[in-house]
C-alpha cells in the first residue's frame, strides 16, 4: 500500500538544493585554468611507487587545502548571516541627514550576522551567552555598520578592560576549558571584583542569553550614538531592533540538551525559515535625547552599562528590516564579512563613550590580521555599493587594477579624485567642544553599578526571577573557588538581598553579610520583561511534533495539521521508526522523522492524537514518553485528542485539569485536551493555537511519572 503524506506543504521548499557554482558546467581545471583529467590518484612511479614532486595538480590541490582556514574572530567566532533590506517608515530628516533614513520608497540592502561570543567557530549555538547582532547597511552614501548585541548593556565601561574581560570569560588558559560557557572560575572571579559587570551579568543570567531563535531576539546598538541633521544639529540616539515574532527563549535544561541534539539549532532555524519564505523581520526603533538633556538622567549617557528606561524615553519606530536571502557560501560571506563601528555615514556620528571609542580602533585592526591585509573591503560581502575613489593602493590581495595618479593634490590626473563637499554630501565630523586635562581616570558619573542591575531584576516577572536565580546557582555552582562564590554573593546582595540569599543557599555559602539595599532600588521598567515582548501573537514557523504509531486516528492528525500548517507552523509526524504508519482510515501515512533521531527540545509543541492501538503503542515507547515528559516540563504546549489524553494521564500531572468523559475541550497551563472522539473540534484547534502562540507555560504542576 502506498503511503499518504500527512499534508506538510513547506517541507519541499525547505529542501531546496544548493545552486551549483557553475550552472553551465565544464571540466575540472587547475588554478591556472589548465584542464585536469584525473584527480583521484597522484602521479607516481609505477602503480606502487613513490609520488612525484612534478605532480603540480596534486601539490596545488593540497596547498590550497592547507591554506583553507583563516584565524577565527577573537570573539563572536560562531555566527550565521543573511541578506535582506531595510526601509524607513518616514523621513527622519528632522534628526539625521543619513540618506537611508529619508525616503520610505528606498530600500537599502543589508547583511546581518548573528553570533555567540565566547565559543569557537565550531561550538554549539544554544550556550548561555550574549548574541551579536551586527548589521551592514549598503547605503547610497557608503556602508554603515550597526554592530550591536541582543543585550542593551555591556560588561565593562572602558574598552581598555576588554582584553581582561574576554580573557576571563574565554576558556581557561591551562586546559582550554570550558567551551562556550561562562560557568567557570575566571569569569566569576572577574565579575566579583569588577562590579560594573553586574548589570550585563543580570541579562546574561536571564533567559535573554538562551534565545529560541535569532529571529526571536531583540538587538541593541548599546552605546549612545549621535544623529546629525542637515543643519548640523546633534541628537543623542540609542538603537533598538524589535523582532516581529516577539522575544522567546529556551529553558536552560533544554538549551543544554540542544547543544548535543543539534549544535546548529539557531543557525539551522534561521536558514530554514529563510528557505521556507518565512522572512524574519525586525522593527528599528530609536530613543532620542536632545543635546540639552545630556545631564537630565541619574546615570551618564556615555556609560554603556546603562539603559535609558523606555518609560523615560519611549522607543520611536523608524523603519523595518527583512532578511530574505541566505548566503551562498558561508566562508565567502558570513566568515569574511568585516564589521567596523567606525563605518558610519553622514548623519550618524559617535559620542565620547570610552567603550565605543575603543571599538572604533579595534574593529579595523582585527580585520587586518583576520582577513590578511588591508584590502578586505574589496571582498563582495564588504564592498560598498557607493563608488570608491581614493589614493589608497597595493597591499596583500589587491584585486583592483588602479590606473592613473595615486596622490593628492595632482594636476597630472586632472586633480582626481577631488575633495568632496561642494554639494554638502561629504561626511563632516560633528563639531563638539572638548575642554579637559589629559588624565587616566573613570568619570565619577560612571560609579553607580547597582541601580540598573536592580532595575532589571525588579522588572522581571516571578518566573523570570526564578530563572535568574537558577542560572546563578548553576554558574556559581561550577566555580571551584569558594571565595569567588562568596564574593559574588556579596556583590549580588547590593543588587537585591533576597536574590543573593536564594543564590547563596543553592551554592553552599553563607548568606550575605550586609543589610539589604535601600528600597530606592526597587524601581521597575515593564518594557524589560519578556512578558511585554510577545510579538505578533502568530504561530508562524513554530515546530510542532505529532506523535504517531500504527492505529493512529489519521483524521484527527490531518484536521489539526492542516490548520496549523495553514497558519505557518511546521508540523512533523514522528514515530518509533521512519517509514509509515497505518491509520484508522485504513491508509498508510508517511512518518517525517524517527523518534530516536530527534528530541522534544527541537520542537515548540507536541500533539498526541488518539487511536485504539496508536495510544497504547505511544505509552509503551520510552522514547515517546520521554518526549512528552520533556515537552511538559519545559513548559511547551501539549495538545491531546481522544485516547491521546491517556498519554498525559499516564504521566500523572498533579492537579492539572484534563478533559474527562463529560468535558469537551479543557485548556490548563498550555495543556489542551479533548476526549471526544473523531475530528478535532474548531475549539480545540483554537485553544491549542493560543497555547502555541504564548510559547511557554510556567506554572505547571510537576508530573509524578
Ligand atoms: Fe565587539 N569585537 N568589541 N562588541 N563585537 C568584535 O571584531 C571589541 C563590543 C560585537 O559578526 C571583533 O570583527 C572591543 C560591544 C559584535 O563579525 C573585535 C570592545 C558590542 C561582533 C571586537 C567590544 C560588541 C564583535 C572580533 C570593547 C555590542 C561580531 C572580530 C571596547 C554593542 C561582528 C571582529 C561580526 C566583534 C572588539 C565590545 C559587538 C575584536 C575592543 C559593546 C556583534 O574587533
Amino acid at each position: 500500500m502506498d503511503a499518504t503524506p500527512f499534508p506538510n506543504d513547506r517541507k519541499q521548499e525547505q529542501r531546496e538544493a544548493f545552486r551549483a557554482e557553475d550552472p553551465a558546467g565544464g571540466p575540472l581545471t587547475t588554478d591556472q585554468g589548465v584542464e585536469v583529467d584525473h584527480t583521484d590518484d597522484s602521479l607516481a612511479v609505477g602503480e606502487r611507487g613513490p609520488t612525484l614532486m612534478e605532480d603540480f595538480h596534486f601539490r596545488e590541490k593540497i596547498t590550497r587545502f592547507d591554506h583553507e582556514r583563516i584565524p577565527e574572530r577573537v570573539v563572536h567566532a560562531r555566527g550565521a548571516g543573511a541578506y535582506g533590506y531595510f526601509e524607513p517608515y518616514e523621513s527622519c530628516a528632522e534628526f539625521t541627514r543619513a540618506a537611508f533614513l529619508q525616503d520610505p520608497a528606498v530600500r537599502t540592502p543589508v547583511f546581518v550576522r548573528f553570533s555567540t561570543v565566547q565559543g569557537p567557530k565550531g561550538s554549539a549555538d544554544t550556550v548561555r551567552d550574549v548574541r551579536g547582532f551586527a548589521t551592514k547597511f549598503y547605503t547610497s552614501e557608503g556602508n554603515y555598520d550597526l554592530v550591536g548585541n541582543n543585550f542593551p548593556v555591556f560588561f565593562i565601561q572602558d574598552g581598555i578592560k576588554f582584553p581582561d574581560f574576554v580573557h576571563a570569560v574565554k576558556p581557561e588558559p591551562h586546559n582550554d576549558i570550558p567551551t562556550g560557557a561562562s560557568a567557570h572560575d575566571s569569569l566569576w572571579d572577574f565579575v566579583s571584583l569588577q562590579p560594573e559587570t553586574l548589570h550585563a551579568i543580570m541579562w546574561l543570567m536571564s533567559d535573554r542569553a538562551i534565545p529560541r531563535s535569532y529571529r526571536m531576539m531583540q538587538g541593541f546598538g548599546v552605546h549612545t550614538f549621535r544623529f546629525v541633521n542637515a543643519e548640523g544639529r546633534g541628537t543623542f540616539v540609542k538603537f533598538h531592533w524589535k523582532p516581529r515574532l516577539g522575544v522567546h527563549s529556551l529553558v536552560w535544561d533544554e538549551a543544554q540538551e540542544c547543544q548535543g541534539r543539534d549544535p546548529d539549532f539557531n543557525r539551522r532555524d534561521l536558514w530554514n525559515a529563510i528557505e521556507a519564505g518565512e522572512y524574519p523581520e525586525w522593527e528599528l526603533g530609536v530613543q532620542l535625547v536632545p543635546e540639552e538633556d545630556e545631564f537630565a538622567f541619574d546615570f551618564d549617557l556615555l556609560d554603556a552599562t546603562k539603559i535609558i528606561p523606555e518609560e523615560q524615553v519611549p522607543v520611536r519606530p523608524i523603519g523595518r528590516m527583512v532578511l530574505n536571502r541566505n548566503p551562498e557560501n558561508f566562508f565567502a560571506e558570513t566568515e569574511q564579512v568585516a564589521f567596523h563601528t567606525a563605518n558610519v555615514v553622514p548623519g550618524i556620528d559617535f559620542t565620547n563613550d570610552p567603550l565605543l571609542q575603543a571599538r572604533n580602533f579595534s574593529y579595523l585592526d582585527t580585520q587586518l590580521i583576520r582577513l590578511g591585509g588591508p584590502n578586505f573591503s574589496e571582498l563582495p560581502v564588504n564592498r560598498p555599493l557607493a563608488p570608491v575613489r581614493n589614493n589608497q593602493r597595493d597591499g596583500y590581495h589587491q584585486s583592483t587594477v588602479h590606473r592613473g595618479t595615486n596622490y593628492f593634490p595632482n594636476s597630472l590626473g586632472g586633480g582626481c579624485p577631488a575633495h568632496a563637499g561642494v554639494d554638502g554630501k561629504a561626511f563632516t565630523h560633528y563639531t563638539e567642544r572638548i575642554d579637559g586635562a589629559k588624565i587616566r581616570r573613570r568619570s565619577p558619573s560612571f560609579q553607580d553599578h547597582y541601580s540598573q542591575a536592580a532595575l532589571f531584576f525588579h522588572s522581571m516577572t516571578d518566573w523570570e526571577k526564578q530563572h535568574i536565580v537558577q542560572a546563578l546557582r548553576f554558574e556559581l555552582g561550577k566555580v571551584d573557588a569558594r571565595a569567588v562564590r562568596t564574593r559574588t554573593v556579596e556583590e549580588l546582595a547590593k543588587v537585591d538581598g533576597e536574590l543573593a540569599r536564594q543564590v547563596a543557599r543553592g551554592i553552599g555559602v553563607p548568606d550575605p553579610s550586609g543589610t539589604d539595599p535601600e528600597p530606592a532600588y526597587k524601581l521597575s521598567s515593564p518594557a524589560l520583561s519578556q512578558e511585554s515582548l510577545r510579538g505578533d501573537g502568530s504561530i508562524r514557523t513554530r515546530q510542532i511534533a505529532v506523535l504517531v504509531a500504527d492505529g493512529v486516528d489519521a483524521e484527527q492528525v490531518t484536521s489539526v495539521r492542516e490548520v496549523l500548517a495553514g497558519e505557518g507552523a511546521i508540523v512533523e509526524a514522528l514515530a518509533a521508526t521512519d517509514g509509515s504508519v497505518s491509520g484508522t482510515d485504513g491508509k498508510m501515512h508517511t512518518v517525517d522523522r524517527a523518534l530516536p533521531t530527534v528530541a522534544s527540545v527541537l520542537y515548540d509543541a507536541v500533539l498526541l492524537p488518539g487511536g485504539p492501538t496508536g495510544t497504547p503503542s505511544i505509552i509503551s515507547d520510552p522514547d515517546a514518553m520521554r518526549f512528552v515528559r520533556d515537552a511538559y516540563r519545559h513548559g511547551k504546549p501539549v495538545g491531546a485528542l481522544g485516547s491521546g489524553v491517556g498519554v498525559l494521564s499516564t504521566l500523572q500531572p498533579e492537579g492539572l485539569r484534563l478533559s474527562a468523559e463529560f468535558h469537551r475541550v479543557v485548556a490548563d497551563q498550555g495543556v489542551v485536551t479533548d476526549t471526544s472522539p473523531g475530528t478535532a473540534s474548531a475549539e480545540f484547534v483554537r485553544e491549542f493555537m493560543t497555547a502555541i502562540a504564548a510559547h511557554r507555560h510556567w506554572d505547571r504542576p510537576p508530573v509524578r511519572c
